[in-house]
C-alpha cells in the first residue's frame, strides 16, 4: 500500500507537466508556405524552445503544444509579422 502510494507520487510530477501543456489552435492568413512555417515554429520557440508546432498550410492554420499562454504565442507571432488569431 505504503510502496504503490510512494509510486504515484514519483509519477505526479511529470502528471502534471504533462496536463499543464495543452494543445491550442490559430490561424495564420499569412502562413502559406515552408518557409512562413519556419518563422512561424522559430517565433513560437522565442516563447517556449520546448513547444511542438504542427502545420497546415492550406488550411493555414498551426497547433502548437506549449506551456506558454496563447497570448504570448500570439504576441511572439504578431511580432515576426505573422497575424495570428486563436480557434
Ligand atoms: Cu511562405
Amino acid at each position: 500500500m505504503f510502496l504503490t502510494f510512494q509510486r504515484w507520487e514519483a509519477a505526479s510530477p511529470a502528471l502534471q507537466k504533462k496536463l499543464k501543456e495543452c494543445p491550442m489552435q490559430f490561424h495564420i492568413e499569412k502562413m502559406t508556405c515552408g518557409g512562413c512555417v519556419k518563422h512561424v515554429t522559430q517565433a513560437v520557440a522565442t516563447v517556449d524552445p520546448s513547444a511542438k508546432v504542427e502545420a497546415d498550410t492550406v488550411a493555414r492554420k498551426i497547433t502548437v503544444t506549449t506551456t506558454a499562454s496563447r497570448d504570448a504565442i500570439t504576441q511572439a507571432l504578431a511580432a515576426d509579422g505573422y497575424e495570428a488569431t486563436a480557434i
